[in-house]
């Protein structure tokens, strides 16, 4: 039965029939006290009380699912959305080509979803760690309530990755969800699973350059697991999907408005040379050559997201028809991928070079490859507006060797056009490529709080529209009314 109604009347709204599924009901009642004790700790530092125009999920119609209103961030309905049941859907790639999509858990791939399922999960509270302490230096209320908005939508994606877990994996399900809300986000002892999410979100570029690419890697990982062949696995992924569009735009518009507000400054100043950075900065905008290195921290760290270029990882998890390609079904291949190969760049014999791999063994760097390309479109749109204002300067993605930790790169010194240093010389240029201690103290110094209605920091261009069509002196987040 596809189920698109929302019970909103128990304690976690969900579209799951909880109402009649006693067992999982309690386990989640239980889980619970934990989930908020834990947003209290670790989601956004202050604010709590405050009232903030949120969007919350109320049905997974794309027509109508949300719903606007001023909510207090710890009242906010984490519910449990699944996207409606295809009938008949039929498991699309792999070994199990063509079979009935499995309802329940298949015995022999229990492990190997669970990690999926764990590791998806992880990412999710983490970023709500990394970025906890932003509120406090927002550059407007309209930015501060999609700060806002990212937070609690992250802990509801979190509450599906914990539904799958407490519904179909018994008790290591269950001690696997208490375990995700115990790991902590570059804590040395208990650190999140993923590299990038054991990084610091310090300052608000680099809060948008998160939600660029590392969101991104999160639309491609959802994607990917949105084909899965365990049904409810890929029905989650579905509708999560719906949500993260708005992470990326934030990501995508906080950049642009960034770049647009530095190049109208420098045009206002009669600043014509982008490497005027001292004179730049004077005017409290973020020279666009500062920009371009976040844009490399973020990007190769969100890079090492992908696992290692060549993975039996990967392979088996393709094989089993747990975890498919960037939109499966619109290849046009046998779907198995039993015979094709798949160039990988390599580090082979001191450089760079392409390789043929048997296609099932590349999929990491398949989807990578899939993701390089979506990112280069908002690096597009970010360059047309510098050239609209006349800067002489385009940004560019680094090379995928470039300060890489995880895969084939991470046993050397690539620079940003892919060129092979050595040790000394890499430590010598390090910081052309990526943020010097003075440029982080910069930026850190325009990190000021601009809580009044319709105002911004000097380094951001208001928005083009406001959310929901509010006009520009809405006040998003009412932080006295608390
Ligand atoms: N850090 O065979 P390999 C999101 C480990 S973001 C640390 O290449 P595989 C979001 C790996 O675990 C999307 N360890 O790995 C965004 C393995 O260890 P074991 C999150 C790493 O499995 C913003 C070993 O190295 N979702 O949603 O092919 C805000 C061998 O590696 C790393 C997913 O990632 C690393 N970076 O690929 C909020 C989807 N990389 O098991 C949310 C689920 C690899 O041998 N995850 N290792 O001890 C997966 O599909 C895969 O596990 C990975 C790794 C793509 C992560």
């Amino acid at each position: 039965m596809s189920m698109i109604a929302v019970d909103y009347d128990g304690l976690i709204p969900n579209n799951v029939g909880l109402g009649h599924d006693v067992r999982v009901k309690r386990a989640l009642e239980k889980w619970h006290p934990g989930y908020i004790g834990w947003w209290m700790d670790m989601g956004p530092d202050g604010f709590q009380n405050a009232l903030v125009y949120l969007r919350t999920a109320i049905g997974v119609d794309p027509k109508g699912w949300a719903k606007f209103d001023y909510v207090r961030m710890p009242e906010y309905r984490w519910g449990i959305l699944l996207a409606p049941q295809r009938e008949g859907r039929k498991i699309a790639f792999g070994s199990h080509k063509g079979e009935d999509a499995w309802q329940e858990v298949p015995g022999e791939y229990r492990a190997m979803l669970r990690r999926l399922i764990v590791i998806q999960g992880d990412t999710e509270p983490a970023s709500v760690e990394q970025q906890r302490h932003l509120g406090k230096t927002a550059p407007s209320l309209y930015d501060l309530r999609n700060l806002f908005q990212v937070n609690v939508e992250e802990g509801r994606h979190l509450w599906a990755m914990v539904y799958l877990l407490h519904k179909y994996f018994g008790t290591d399900g269950r001690d696997e969800a208490e375990a995700l809300l115990e790991r902590r986000s570059g804590d040395p002892d208990t650190p999140r699973m993923l590299g990038a999410f054991n990084e610091k979100t310090p300052d608000w570029l680099s809060f948008f350059m998160f939600t660029y690419f590392t969101d991104r890697d999160g639309k491609m990982q959802l994607e990917s697991l949105a084909q899965s062949g365990f049904d409810p696995l890929s029905r989650t992924c579905r509708f999560m999907l719906t949500e993260e569009a708005h992470h990326m735009f934030v990501g995508e518009t906080g950049v642009t408005r960034i770049v647009q507000r530095t190049c109208e400054a420098m045009k206002e100043a009669g600043i014509k040379d982008p490497y005027e950075i001292e004179k730049i900065r004077k005017l409290g905008v973020i020279d666009l050559p500062t920009i371009q290195k976040k844009a490399n921290l973020h990007f190769s760290l969100t890079l090492d997201l992908f696992g290692n270029e060549i993975s039996t990882n990967a392979a088996n998890a393709f094989h089993a028809g747990l975890k498919g390609r960037f939109r499966e079904e619109r290849l046009t291949d046998d779907h198995q991928l039993e015979n094709g190969t798949y160039p990988v760049l390599r580090f082979m014999d001191g450089e760079i070079r392409k390789d043929d791999t048997p296609a099932l063994s590349a999929l990491n760097m398949r989807l990578r490859d899939d993701y390089v390309a979506d990112c280069q479109l908002g690096v597009d749109r970010w360059n047309k507006v510098i050239a609209e204002i006349g800067i002489p300067f385009e940004l560019k993605l680094p090379h995928v060797a470039f300060h890489r930790h995880i895969g084939e790169f991470s046993r050397t010194n690539a620079d940003v056009d892919g060129k092979v240093l050595s040790p000394a010389e890499w430590t010598h240029k390090r910081t052309d490529f990526l943020p010097s201690e003075a440029d982080k103290s910069f930026i850190e110094s325009l990190m000021e709080p601009h809580y009044e209605v319709g105002k911004f920091a000097s380094w951001i261009a208001p928005p083009k529209v406001g959310i929901d069509n509010k006009p520009g002196d809405f006040e998003y987040v009412k932080i006295h009314d608390a």
